[in-house]
């Protein structure tokens, strides 16, 4: 229909997107055999049926165990640059992509490694197509905050030679359980340095984990939030302030955070004046890229053409660039 084609031609930028979440099963099984590491999966076939999740943590255990195929840069190159491909072809001019060291690290990947392969892919769409992509580092908070401060000490030598694409520190992993508090420290320090700030809060967690990221640990945007809207008072801050909220639909439907899209909160939150934005999350396992996002929640909430510039104009609002080059694109 006309509004496919008005969501395939809109400009957008991609605020929540895990790189190691963007690996599709049949780059998995190409790895895992150039690698010589074993999946227990025999085809791609049975890795996509193992993709029917319930929650959270039982997405978790199956996407460490994929990143476990990740191990030279080529590697993470090869990850990266398939991403940018999609992402061309669903007119997103700007993401700001997670990447996870922890994972590969703990494997006896240099940290270095996994920095040279992703920036690698990104400085080469820049030259190619003018694609704009830049880098956030998260720490897995089922880890401790002593991990997380070796983390960031770890890639304290690679600033300089990164300083073009990474841009900020992020919060991901297993949510409830792990309030951002637990990363006081950490989030200080990065913040002394004038990295970005981002944390996941208020997708399993309760309203009380967002008040956290934002006071607390002073993040400029909150990834997921959904759960918001269980507090008024949070739901008048947000909107208030413009806080964004790098929402992601289908990744909620996929890990049972709604029962079904009908129910998804985005269109409440985008009419009652917040900064929410549409994002893929691991489209490698949750169902599809921007625009497959884009389409199903435009049909299932019924969003209109104005909605959809407006939810455009809010991921570029929300990106961590310059005035002047949020102009360009929007
Ligand atoms: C994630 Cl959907 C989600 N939530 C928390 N952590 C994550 N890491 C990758 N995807
Ligand atoms: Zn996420």
């Amino acid at each position: 229909t006309s509004l496919h084609d008005f969501i395939q031609h809109l400009p957008k930028a991609e605020l929540h997107l895990h790189i190691e979440g963007s690996l599709e099963p049949e780059m998995m099984f190409e790895l895992a055999k150039k690698n010589q590491v074993s999946l227990p999966y025999a085809s791609v076939e049975e890795v996509r049926a193992a993709y029917d999740f319930a929650d959270l943590q039982s997405f978790l255990d199956l996407y460490y165990a994929g990143a476990a195929v990740l191990q030279t840069e080529q590697d993470f190159f090869d990850l990266t640059h398939a991403y940018i491909q999609r992402a061309l072809a669903d007119q997103v001019r700007h993401v700001e992509l997670f990447f996870d060291p922890q994972t590969h690290t703990a494997r006896g990947i240099a940290i270095a490694t996994v920095f040279a392969g992703i920036a690698r892919a990104l400085r080469e769409a820049k030259a190619q197509h003018g694609f704009s992509g830049t880098m956030i580092m998260c720490f897995l908070r089922h880890l401790s905050e002593e991990d997380a401060i070796a983390t960031l000490e770890a890639a304290l030598p690679l600033r300089d030679a990164y300083a073009d694409v990474w841009i900020g520190v992020g919060l991901d992993s297993a949510e409830v359980g792990n309030p951002p508090e637990k990363f006081t420290h950490v989030f200080t320090l990065a913040q002394a340095m004038g990295l970005h700030l981002v944390a996941h809060a208020g997708e399993e967690g309760p309203p009380a984990y967002i008040h956290g990221a934002l006071d607390v640990l002073q993040v400029e945007r909150i990834d997921h939030g959904v759960r918001a809207e269980e507090d008024a008072a949070l739901m008048q801050r947000l909107q208030q302030t413009r806080m964004p909220l790098t929402v992601c639909p289908l990744s909620n439907l996929k890990l049972c955070v709604v029962k079904d899209l009908r129910e998804h909160n985005l269109a409440r939150m985008l009419r009652d004046g917040l900064c929410v934005t549409i994002n893929s999350d691991d489209p490698a396992y949750f169902g599809g890229y921007m625009n497959t996002n884009f389409i199903a929640t435009a049909d299932a909430l019924d969003l209109s053409k104005a909605e959809l510039v407006q939810l455009a104009r809010n991921s570029f609002e929300a990106a961590f660039v310059s005035d002047e080059q949020k102009q360009v694109w929007f």
